[in-house]
């Protein structure tokens, strides 16, 4: 690794940090270094708050440094007036040497305007260094708008014989507790999470963030037809909840309705999602539901817990024809994951 890697490494690790609590915002982290030594470390902490470039600032204690140092950003600094003054201007202000960067921002307001502005003003640019790091960090973001849609992260758990539940829908307790725990982290880390109707009305989910600590989700539901009861978890108003449907469209505190075609309504949701800024969707199931995204290729990513458990019969698991990207333990479980190729 090039000590210029290996300070961006380090960017990405501060960037880190703000893992679920800067959405729809990339995580971004910044490090300056003056003779090769790091003086300055910061990252973009909250949803509208200082970028990670003004925290790293910030932290610089001798500002006289700043002048000939080099900045290390996993992002490239900002242009626009959004909800904090452009990067760019600060950098440029502070008179820094030389910028590296590991990945121009999709967002059509920077997109290579941060760059050229550093340069139109004399400042040394690097860009794409540990590229595929900083994508992988940012993967949501750069799906959201890249593709515009939102990242989507399909996960079910299936016993050793490939069942999702028994023929009566009951699936508990297919995987382990500490999977189950894993799987509340992944919800605080996501935007929203999304099931259809019979698992909302078999299940009977709460879907917020329990054995872990973070921020609760949007909750989403598919009840098409309107026929859960409003006496679900998921209708208790205690987390914003969208519920989509051939129906009604309504909005009452926590609780939104939106009405949809039936022709493309799974497309039509996930632009819906798109333009409330949603950036990531977590799919906890059923099975036809998961099957339904796997048939539009409508997923970026798939979570399977594979339990010792049999059922010898119920609902199939949905079949995935991913690469698989990687295998863990966890207690009596195997967790494959899956990353869309194309
Ligand atoms: C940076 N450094 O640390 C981040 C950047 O509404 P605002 O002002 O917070 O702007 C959000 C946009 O700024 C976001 O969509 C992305 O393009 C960029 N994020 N830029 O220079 C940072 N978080
Ligand atoms: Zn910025």
């Amino acid at each position: 690794m090039t000590r210029e890697e290996l300070y961006m490494l380090r960017a990405i690790e501060l960037a880190e940090n703000a893992r679920g609590s800067v959405n729809p915002n990339p995580m971004v982290g910044c490090v300056i270094v003056h003779d090769n030594k790091i003086i300055g470390e910061g990252w973009h902490q909250e949803y509208g708050k200082a970028h990670a470039e003004v925290n790293a600032i910030l932290s610089v204690k001798d500002k006289t440094l700043l002048a000939n140092s080099e900045v290390f950003v996993s992002l490239e600094p900002c242009v626009h007036h959004g909800k904090t003054p452009p990067c760019t201007d600060l950098l440029i202000k502070e008179k820094v040497k030389k910028v590296y960067i590991a990945n121009i921002d999709p967002n059509p307001k920077v997109q290579g305007k941060g760059i050229q502005k550093l340069r139109d003003h004399r400042v040394e640019v690097v860009t794409g260094v540990l590229h595929d790091e900083g994508r992988q960090l940012n993967r949501r973001f750069f799906t959201f708008w890249e593709k515009q849609k939102p990242y989507i992260i399909l996960k079910w758990a299936e016993t050793q014989d490939g069942f999702i539940a028994r023929s009566n829908y009951d699936s508990k307790w297919i995987s382990s507790v500490p999977s189950r725990k894993l799987v509340h982290k992944w919800r605080a880390e996501e935007d929203a999470i999304l099931v259809g109707t019979n698992t909302a009305q078999h299940d009977d989910p709460k879907l917020n963030v329990r054995d872990w600590q973070g921020k609760d989700p949007i909750r989403i539901v598919i009840d098409k037809s309107l026929r859960l009861k409003q006496s679900l978890n998921l209708f208790d108003q205690n987390q914003k909840t969208i519920c989509y449907n051939l129906l009604k469209e309504e909005e009452k505190n926590n609780l939104v309705y939106v009405k949809l075609n039936e022709a493309d309504f799974l497309e039509s949701m996930i632009q819906d999602l798109y333009q409330r800024k949603v950036m990531s969707v977590i799919v906890e199931g059923g099975a036809s539901l998961i099957s339904a995204f796997i048939k539009l290729n409508f997923w970026d990513e798939a979570r399977v817990f594979i339990s010792k458990k049999t059922f010898g019969e119920g609902i199939a698991a949905p079949v995935l024809n991913g690469e698989i990207s990687g295998e863990e333990k966890i207690e009596d479980d195997l967790l494959r994951l899956y990353v869309k190729t194309s």
